[in-house]
């Protein structure tokens, strides 16, 4: 008796030691924050709630359980944080972000929202993802965007409206037009000024933004400004002012008090109407690169499509096609997918996917062996104890970890933005009411392959026939019947009405 219970207690010991360490690593104390808590109490239900580990009674009283502990701690009815059942996922989803995710800096017309980093949203976004920070401007019509510079180089996108950008450098001014699908990139600490040209429509610009001072950190510097934003001159003392503008200085800070307006300015039709001439570049050009590819901005939309089919289509700027993209080595792509339409199934070999919903809705599915893993870890103890009880003696054999997959499904909408880290299969799928479209910024790009595993080409149908018996068990004729069977490549048709229909609402 004592030889089984030696190593049945080794055995405990070294999953809870396992079980603290994995905790460490993932470094955060849900206690802090009773939101967390909550959130992490939800996915836990969730994870447990696996096809016969728990039934659905037993999740709804798991999830009732977060519930009733997350308002004992905030204190009854001073709740905003949205508890809704069917909220819950995407609240836990750590691969995706909603409009409450964002920090939001609004004034009466436009919107500066910025996703936090990464890593502050889940620890799977700990690693190169961090380099980068997502954010978007709205603009509302007839609008002016105070001058500014930014710590951080920056790839727009414009995903709706009309503007026009004017840089500012040392060496002159370049103004260019702006519609939807322009990329653009905007080097670190080019002073930008921007209008939104159009009487009807919001002018939206999408931004991968890459700090280079503090990773994953960057400010705004505003030269003009009374309040909000405050000029960045008014930090300077009057006698260093006067010294370098030779005029008084209350006469300096009187003209820079006079912008009462915040960060977004209205104009009149008139202004609007003198500021939107021709695309035109003053100074040397911001590329030192020569030909067609040294272009300020390209358009997206316009591209020949990569893919294309009936069920949908892709396209891409790649850093071949605009050197500007070349040293952060980022391609911004564009999919529409046909309502009733999905794409293959498929993984990107290195790059990092940052993709943000255009219009439509949908849904995304993606396999991730780090979620499963956490699952088997957070449940390992229970397991290692019940067979503790029934006096199993499998010994050692039960501590490997074994090879499983989570779920990562999202409902998609305007404005959701989604992460796809590298090698992990994801697919997505349009409603039946409207064409799903989506921007995606693509970090870490050189050399990246997108590896289809259904339809044409897909790598299984590339195996020989005694590989593909050897690697499924069954003749090569059976694995070939299900493997070539769609001969489509990279949109299909999507799963019939009925079932599409349950997953999406
Ligand atoms: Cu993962």
């Amino acid at each position: 008796m004592a030889q089984m219970i030696k190593p049945l207690a080794f055995f405990l010991l070294l999953s809870v030691l396992l079980l603290s360490v994995s905790a460490f690593i993932n470094h955060h104390d849900p206690r802090q924050d009773p939101k967390k808590e909550y959130s992490e109490c939800q996915r836990k239900c969730q994870r447990e709630s696996e096809p016969g580990r728990r039934q659905q009674q037993e999740l709804e009283d798991c999830q009732r359980q977060c519930k009733d502990k997350y308002e004992e701690r905030q204190g009854k009815g001073g709740d905003s944080y949205p508890i809704t059942g069917g909220e819950s996922q995407q609240d836990n989803n750590p691969y995706v972000f909603e409009d409450k995710h964002f920090e939001t800096i609004s004034t009466q017309h436009g919107r500066l929202g910025m996703l936090p980093k990464f890593s502050d949203h889940s620890p799977h976004l700990r690693g190169f993802i961090n380099a980068f920070r997502f954010a978007f401007l709205e603009a509302n019509p007839q609008t002016f965007v105070l001058p500014h510079h930014i710590d951080a180089e920056l790839i727009l996108v414009v995903v709706q409206g009309r503007g026009r950008i004017s840089l500012l450098r040392p060496d002159g001014r370049q103004s260019v037009n702006l519609r939807k699908g322009d990329v653009l990139r905007v080097p670190a600490g080019t002073t930008v000024y921007l209008i939104n040209r159009d009487n009807n429509e919001k002018l939206v610009i999408a931004k991968l933004v890459q700090p280079i001072s503090t990773p994953g950190e960057f400010q705004p510097f505003f030269g003009v400004g009374a309040k909000n934003p405050e000029s960045f001159l008014k930090a300077f003392s009057g006698e260093i002012l006067e010294a370098a503008y030779q005029q008084k200085s209350d006469k300096i800070l009187r003209l820079l008090d006079q912008q009462k307006a915040e960060f977004v300015v209205k104009a009149s039709e008139e202004q609007i109407r003198a500021l939107s001439q021709k695309d035109e570049e003053g100074g040397k050009s911001i590329w030192p690169f020569g030909g067609e590819s040294s272009r300020n901005k390209i358009n997206l939309f316009k591209q020949r499509p990569v893919e294309s089919n009936e069920f949908g289509e892709l396209r891409e700027v790649n850093p071949s096609d605009f050197r500007p993209l070349e040293d952060l080595d980022v391609s911004v792509s564009f999919a529409n997918i046909t309502k009733g339409g999905m794409s293959t199934i498929f993984f990107n070999s290195k790059s990092i996917k940052i993709s943000v919903v255009r219009n439509g809705e949908g849904l995304l599915q993606m396999a991730c062996p780090h979620l499963a893993q956490e699952s088997q870890q957070g449940q390992g103890g229970s397991q290692e104890r019940q067979r503790g009880r029934g006096g199993s003696q499998e010994g050692q054999g039960d501590l490997q970890e074994q090879v499983k997959y989570e779920k990562v499904e999202a409902r998609l909408r305007q404005g959701v933005v989604f992460i796809t880290p590298p090698g992990h299969p994801s697919t997505l799928v349009a409603s039946n009411n409207q064409n799903l479209e989506v921007i995606c910024f693509e970090i870490n790009t050189r050399d990246n392959d997108k590896t289809p595993l259904a339809g044409k080409n897909n790598i299984f149908s590339q195996m020989e026939k005694v590989a593909q018996e050897l690697a499924f068990n069954r003749p090569s004729r059976e694995v070939e019947e299900i493997v070539r069977a769609n001969n489509n490549e990279w949109f299909f048709k999507g799963p019939n009405q009925q079932q599409q229909g349950r997953a999406l609402e």
